[in-house]
This record gives structure tokens, sequence and C-alpha cells, in this order.
């Protein structure tokens, strides 16, 4: 494992801000750090992973003001969370429907000069979170940053413009190095899902972000389980980060290879797939069926290029019965993750 490509030094093994799911039963699991639809910011829980999201109504032109805070955790990680005292990493989920307008101000706790920088969103030049365009928040300091999002429109000139919809990504871009890799790597990132009208929404989410060698900055055996009940809809959104190439492989589910992940009916030709590639920069998002023709159980979430799996870049998807309870098989499969162990 080369040095460029490694997990950050200490961040292995580590729990963040976020209680253990490993105990059975989806009843133990926390609520999640969710900035929601039309929403105002919810709880921050979780090592920024998220239970039930807002089922807010499409906004028109809609301005939501939020406050979010970096700030340092154990291990030399650094995290965003929209309240103080609850960074995680990876950092809350943020959603917009398409034509409202974010004004986040970013309150830096910490004594390094950091950022924030959208994937995706409209930005006047001073909230591209660069050093370049000179922005971003010195030592303590705090920076408003406005993201606009639109809907499809069609120019003067007829040219078809796409809308701001789909699973996007946040990150810092101004710690350690004029591209914020260093923040990238202690932890400061974050899912930004835009949404267009008629979109459906799900009952649980999950940010899986391959940063470096880890998932979230964790490996195996300690990437929190992503938990669910079977039949419940649940999404995922998926971050590439760091120097390596990835693909991001799901056993026992299935999603559409487009920007919502489903279908629009039987006559969808989009391709359907179970394992995508997730590069550095990279983003994507599909919902499932959790245990749709295949059960509760736990199912291994990896990166499938070998040595990446081999090296920790494994988690589970934990899919529970119906009422929450844990099938035996399920149960026992996690204590295998828990106990196997990595050369
Ligand atoms: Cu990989």
């Amino acid at each position: 494992m080369t040095q460029d490509t490694a997990a950050p030094d200490g961040l292995l093994k580590r729990q963040i801000s976020r209680r253990s799911m490993l105990t059975g039963t989806v009843a133990g699991l926390v609520a999640p750090a969710v900035l929601g639809l039309g929403a105002a910011p919810a709880a921050a829980h979780g090592n920024g992973n998220h239970g039930k999201p807002d089922k807010g109504k499409p906004g028109k032109d809609k301005v939501r003001r939020l406050t979010m805070y970096a700030e340092a955790l154990p291990g030399g990680l650094i995290g965003y969370g929209l309240a103080p005292g609850q960074a995680t990493v990876p950092g809350p989920t943020l959603e917009m429907w398409e034509g409202e307008t974010f004004e986040i101000t970013l309150v830096n706790t910490t004594d390094k000069r950091l950022s924030l920088h959208a994937h995706g969103v409209s930005y006047s030049y001073d909230s591209d979170g660069s050093p370049l365009n000179a922005s971003f928040n010195e030592p303590g300091q705090s920076r408003t940053y406005v993201w606009r999002t639109h809907a499809a429109y069609t120019t003067k000139g007829g040219q078809w413009m796409p809308g701001s919809a789909g699973y996007w990504h946040y990150h810092d871009h101004a710690l350690g190095t004029d591209h914020g890799t260093e923040g990238v790597k202690v932890g400061m990132y974050g899912a930004l899902i835009v949404r267009r009208k008629g979109d459906v929404l799900p009952d649980r989410q999950y940010t899986v972000a391959f940063n470096g060698m880890s998932i979230n900055n964790q490996v195996a055996p300690n990437v929190p389980v992503f938990e669910a009940n079977q039949g419940e809809r649940v999404e995922f959104v998926a971050i590439g980060h760091g120097n390596a190439f990835h693909t991001f492989h799901l056993h026992a589910h299935r999603w559409a290879n487009n920007r919502t992940g489903y279908l629009t009916g039987p006559g969808d030709p989009t391709q359907v797939v179970d394992t995508r590639d997730l590069n550095p920069g990279d983003s994507f998002g599909f919902q499932v069926i959790a245990g749709e023709n295949v059960g509760p159980g736990a199912w291994m979430v990896h990166c499938h290029v070998q040595s990446h799996s081999d090296m920790g870049m494994g988690g589970i998807f934990l899919v529970a019965n119906k009422d929450g309870s844990v099938p035996d098989h399920a149960q026992a499969a996690l204590h295998r993750y828990q106990g196997h162990a990595h050369p």
C-alpha cells in the first residue's frame, strides 16, 4: 500500500461519534445526520448516515439558510456538522429540491484553513470554496457559501439545459493544499442530493464514501453497518475520494445506472448494474428495496478491486426482518465480519 492511497494514520478501528450498530436489532439504530428536504436541520447523529429523511414538498425558488460547523474529531479527523459538537464523518447529507438555494454559513472551529466546495450545484466565484478564488475560511472564521439549483430549461437558442438534480457531494477544498487534499483525507466530505419534483423519496439513506483505502474513513471490521428492515426503500449515495480507482459493489441488490438509480417503467432501457466505478471525485446514488427477492441478511458492500477489499474496504448492509429482528444467519455473518482478519 503506497502512502498516497493509504487511509489516514490513526483512523483505523476508530468509531467516529457513533454508537455501535452491531448489537443486532435495527431498533437500536440512532437517527442520523440529515438536512431533509424543506425542513429545518435535524439533529445530527451517527456517522453522517441517515434514518428517516424528511418528506418535504418541493420548494419554489426557496432560500434556506443553515449553519455548518467544521470540527476536529478524535484520531486526527475533521468533520462537518449541523450543530456544535455534532460533526461526523461523513458529514450530514444535504438535500435540496431543484429551484432551491442554500445559504450555508460554515463556522470553522479549527485552527486550520478550510472550506466548503460543492459538486453539481451553481455558485458564484466567491462560493467556490477554493483558495484559487480566495473562497475559504481562515482559522476560527465564519463564511457563507451560496449554492443555487434550477430545473431543466431551454435557452433562447433552443438548447436544452439539464436541471441540477443528481447525487452530488461536497468537501473541503482548502485544507493542507489548495485542493483540500488533507481535508478530504481527514473526513471533510458528505453527500449532496438535489431532487427533481416527482422523485421517489427513500425510507433510509446512507453515504458510502470510498476514501483512500477506507470506507467512510474506516476499514473492516469497523465500517459502520448500514441497516434496514426488509422491504424498506434504502438510498445509498456513493462518493469516491483519494488517489485510487475503486469499484463499488453491493451484494444481492441491483440498481439502474442513471440519475435516480431506478427505472421509469418496463420499457426503460437503462442498464441495470450491481457494481459501478467509483473514482476520486465521482458520486452516484440509487435506491433499493432492502432484501427484495433475497430476504433478510448481512449483505456485503465492498470495493471490488481485490486488493482493496482484502485491505479492508468492506462493510455490511444488514437487512433485518420486517419487525426489526435479525435472523440467526445474519447475526452469525455479522460476527464473522467482526472477527475476520485482514492481511
Ligand atoms: Cu477500491
